[in-house]
């Protein structure tokens, strides 16, 4: 019975991580929604307290999987998205600086309506996506790709455990 538990082991080991505690894992990121509404430039600076960053949805299935976690929180909350068309109206970059190719607007969104630079997951919209003010009160739901759990030397240094 030893054989298949190696090859079983080593398969995972080539992308195995872990997330930080309370952090929730999807594929090969974790995520950490924030307990309170905040500006979005307030959300930046939660989330890179905490070693990540605004979320950066670049496919559907990431899309769906955040929608549906969110669903189970309610409505009572909008959550910031790691993009703005700040630079350019109508441009939008993630924070990385990367080039959005995937967008879950609403129907009726982005209008930029009074200037508005910054996007969420809206709660009114079934968490569709909206563009609002970056000074308005959203929740940080932040990302990252976890860390390494190693395969081989056990030393343990370095183990994140503080979330605040
Ligand atoms: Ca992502
Ligand atoms: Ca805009
Ligand atoms: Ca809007």
């Amino acid at each position: 019975m030893l054989l298949p538990l190696i090859i079983v082991s080593t398969i995972v080991g080539c992308n195995a991580f872990n997330c930080q505690n309370g952090w929730i894992t999807y594929e090969n990121s974790c995520y950490y929604v924030g307990p309170d509404d905040v500006h979005y430039t307030e959300a930046v600076h939660y989330c890179s307290q905490r070693n990540s960053h605004l979320v950066y949805v670049e496919t559907a299935r990431e899309n769906s999987f955040l929608k549906g976690r969110l669903d189970t929180y309610g409505t009572g909350h909008s959550y910031w998205l790691g993009m703005t068309d700040e630079m350019s109206e109508g441009i939008w970059q993630w924070n990385s600086g990367n080039s959005v190719y995937y967008f879950n607007w609403a129907p009726t969104e982005p209008q930029n309506h009074n200037n508005e630079d910054c996007a969420v997951f809206h709660k009114s919209l079934n968490f569709q996506w909206a563009d609002v003010p970056c000074a308005s009160g959203r929740r940080p739901l932040c990302e990252n790709a976890g860390y390494n759990t190693g395969t081989g030397t056990g030393t343990g240094t370095g183990t994140p455990t503080e979330i605040g």
